[in-house]
């Protein structure tokens, strides 16, 4: 990419297109401090207000800066590579970590392990770059006492509170209102899909594990949707297109939220599963289309379910585990209460945590 001067002109050349570059658009990234805050470099001017008839009076490229004269008197000194930062017109950091696809034979993934200032460290780097690979990532060694799991989420980001609480103790227990509270099997599912917006991410830490089984289940909805999408593009569309409504009650509360099973963004690419048998209503649509769409979720919930795609594994005390909520489901196997106590503690954190701490911890080890 780079910055040429015509008259008073400025373009951006990428090697195959060379654009003008609006006047005004350099005049609102004006740098300095009469016109940016030193510590939060945030705007003190409001460039709403500016005439909009500006352009450039004198242009001059030197070295790596740009420097321009304004026909209303501002004289600007602009940083090329901070220019040229902002022409992909999207997120580059979160998008440039692909995401990689994985099934029953996903192995040697790196687990990390808690220890002294680890939340500002590049090992805390590296979890979260294997975070955005994979969709989960597992932390041993996470202290057990005082509800740690809130220390640790509020050390990443902040924790989404919910109407569960701040966090939540998964424990068999008397009366529960959700049925992770007992000690039954739960077939993989995301959480909370009746919210708006749902949760992002969901931490659980185990606490005490005298089980035999309670073994955790993980599925990447993500590579089960595209397989999908290649084996079934009739279900994968219909599932991509109609909306189902997501119930959930209790004495306090109605939660409600109604979405596709497969979300996409606005270029069709995968956004976020939804899938909670337990809590979701289809609508009333004519039958034939009903039809299909009962034949494509029964497929989709095979394929969630199947062993093809899942991994298991048990969860040890002081492990903790970090998914994505939208794009993997979890679940567990049935444990036998009167073995001995199962105790995992969960809560939520959203994207803006993990992306925030990915973007400061680039910025703190210049990645
Ligand atoms: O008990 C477990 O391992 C998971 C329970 C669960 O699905 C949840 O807490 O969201
Ligand atoms: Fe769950």
């Amino acid at each position: 990419m780079k910055i040429e001067l015509d008259e008073n002109k400025v373009y951006f050349n990428n090697g195959s297109v060379k654009k003008e570059i609006h006047p005004f658009w350099l005049r609102e990234r004006i740098e300095g401090e009469d016109f940016l805050d030193k510590g939060t470099q945030q705007r003190l001017f409001d460039p709403t207000t500016l005439n909009s008839e500006i352009s450039i009076n004198k242009a001059n490229i030197n070295d790596k800066f740009l420097e321009l004269d304004f026909n209303d008197g501002i004289r600007s000194i602009l940083d090329i590579n901070k220019l040229a930062l902002e022409f992909y017109n999207e997120d580059t950091v979160i998008k440039s970590i692909p995401k990689i696809k994985w099934n029953s034979k996903l192995e040697n993934i790196k687990n990390f392990k808690y220890q002294n200032d680890f939340f500002d460290s590049k090992e805390m780097y590296e979890l979260l770059v294997s975070f955005y690979k994979y969709g989960f990532v597992i932390i041993k060694n996470i202290p057990v006492e005082n509800n740690f799991i809130v220390k640790f989420a509020n050390s990443i980001g902040s924790v989404r509170r919910t109407n569960f609480g701040e966090y939540f103790d998964v424990k068999s227990k008397p009366d529960p209102n959700d049925l992770a509270y007992t000690s039954l099997e739960l077939s993989p599912h995301t959480d909370n899909p009746y919210r708006n917006p749902v949760p992002c991410i969901q931490l659980l830490h185990c606490i005490e594990s005298q089980v035999t089984g309670g073994l955790s289940t993980l599925v990447d909805g993500f590579t089960v949707t595209e397989d999908l999408k290649k084996e079934n593009p009739d279900f994968y569309k219909i599932l991509s297109e109609v909306k189902v409504r997501f119930k959930f009650i209790d004495k306090d509360v109605v939660l409600e939220d109604w979405s596709e099973l497969i979300k996409l963004d606005e270029n069709n690419n995968f956004k976020q599963v939804r899938f909670s048998p337990r809590l979701d209503y289809v609508p009333i649509l004519d039958k034939e289309k009903l039809d299909l769409y009962y034949k494509a979720r029964k497929k989709l919930s095979e394929m969630y379910n199947s062993e093809k795609y899942r991994i298991e594994f048990k969860l040890a005390p002081k492990d903790l585990m970090m998914m994505d909520n939208y794009r993997l489901l979890h679940g567990r196997t049935s444990y036998e209460t009167k073995e001995g106590n199962r105790f995992l503690q969960g809560c939520y954190i959203d994207y803006d945590s993990t992306e925030g701490k990915l973007r400061h911890l680039r910025r703190k080890f210049n990645i």
